[in-house]
């Protein structure tokens, strides 16, 4: 993505909302007063609400608009419409009820390269977040490595991580989500495949 191109993308009001809502539905909703439950729901009178504290312009369509059109689909209401969370990508403590599912032979992570040195000694490690954040398609995981720098794309040996033992689960936005993933399990650029 260009420079120019994300700088369109921050100004897009959507793109606004659905940022906060992700600070707020990730990571800090105490500090909106937002109560989220065990498994990350916050009500979305609630939420609407804390906006309107923050001076957050979120009101119930523009809310049901981010869900419904986020790129990566993000967010997910309850059924009944009444709750809203995020699908992944937590760094407070939630419990999102996935089940474990096992996983593609290979899946990518997409890093910066000037994190590479510390992958090779302690392999994938979540960092803030709950879940080390896989993808099933290796031009995602470039684009997730770009965010950081130079981008690099590490290939994950999902399958011999899961025969032994690891638990993988899938977002229900398409996210793979692992707790860690050893050195041993990873091909660095430049290795060689074979
Ligand atoms: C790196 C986006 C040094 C890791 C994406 C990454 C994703 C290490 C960074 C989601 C390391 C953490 C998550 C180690 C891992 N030493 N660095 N041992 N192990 N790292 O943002 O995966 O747009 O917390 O490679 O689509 O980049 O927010 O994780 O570079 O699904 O919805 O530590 O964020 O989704 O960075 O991205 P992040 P991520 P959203």
């Amino acid at each position: 993505m260009t420079r120019e191109r994300k700088g369109a993308e921050a100004r897009s009001p959507l793109v606004r909302l659905s940022k906060w809502m992700s600070l707020v539905l990730r990571h800090e909703p105490a500090k909106f007063g937002l109560v989220l439950d065990s498994a990350g729901w916050a009500r979305v009178d609630d939420l609407l609400a804390a906006a309107g504290r923050a001076g957050v312009p979120l009101d119930d369509a523009s809310l049901r608009r981010v869900v419904a059109e986020n790129d990566k689909r993000r967010f997910a209401l309850s059924d009944d419409g009444a709750r809203i969370r995020a699908s992944q990508g937590h760094s407070v403590a939630v419990a999102l009820g996935l089940e474990p599912v096992e996983p593609p032979a290979v899946l990518f992570h997409g890093t910066a390269t000037r994190f590479l040195d510390s992958i090779r000694r302690e392999g994938l490690i979540p960092g803030r977040r709950r879940h080390v954040h896989l993808s099933a398609d290796e031009a995602a995981a470039a684009a997730v490595g770009a965010r950081h720098g130079r981008p690099a794309v590490l290939r994950v040996d999902a399958a011999r991580m899961h025969a032994d033992g690891h638990r993988f689960y899938l977002s229900a936005n398409g996210v793979w989500l692992t707790e860690a993933a050893g050195a041993a399990y990873l091909a660095f650029p430049g290795d060689d495949a074979t």
